[in-house]
């Protein structure tokens, strides 16, 4: 079924200039780009998005990061996206990700693991309406 996700690379990705090999390793697998746009996240943004997380002994360190820089935010669109972006990410550690995935190949510890991307279809609606108006999506 086609569907949505909502995908980031995060501020250590852009830093490192790996957005574009990123974004092209999602396009080459056939994910198509319904929306894209650079931008840094407020500390409120981002504690709403990591909501889940907060109490966790790495909280208060992954808010610092994702929001010490622009981040490259975009809405990918493909059959099972949801898990086929996060099966190409990889594991949440670079240390367990297999070879081949974005976190296997490029990623240098869990704080640093340069890409968000949605873990269900249901987070996905709630993230993509959270990043992007309606007109800022493509067809
Ligand atoms: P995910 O990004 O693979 O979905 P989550 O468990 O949702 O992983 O965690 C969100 C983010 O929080 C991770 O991508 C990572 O940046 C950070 N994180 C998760 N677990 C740890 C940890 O044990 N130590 C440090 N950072 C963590
Ligand atoms: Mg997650």
């Amino acid at each position: 079924m086609t569907e949505r996700t909502l995908v980031f690379v995060k501020p250590d990705g852009v830093q490192r200039n790996l957005t574009g090999e990123i974004i092209g390793r999602f396009e080459r697998n056939g994910l198509r780009i319904l929306a894209l746009k650079m931008l840094t996240m407020s500390r409120e943004f981002a504690e709403m998005h990591y909501e889940v997380h907060r109490g966790k002994p790495f909280y208060a360190e992954l808010i610092k990061h994702i929001t010490s820089g622009p981040i490259v935010a975009m809405v990918l669109d493909g059959e099972d996206a949801v898990k086929q972006v996060r099966s190409m990410m990889g594991a949440t550690s670079p240390a367990d990700a297999a070879p081949g995935t974005i976190r296997g190949d490029l990623g240098i510890a869990t704080e640093l693991n340069l890409v968000h991307g949605s873990d269900s279809a249901e987070t996905a609606r709630i993230e993509v309406a959270n990043f992007f108006t309606e007109d800022e999506l493509a067809e």
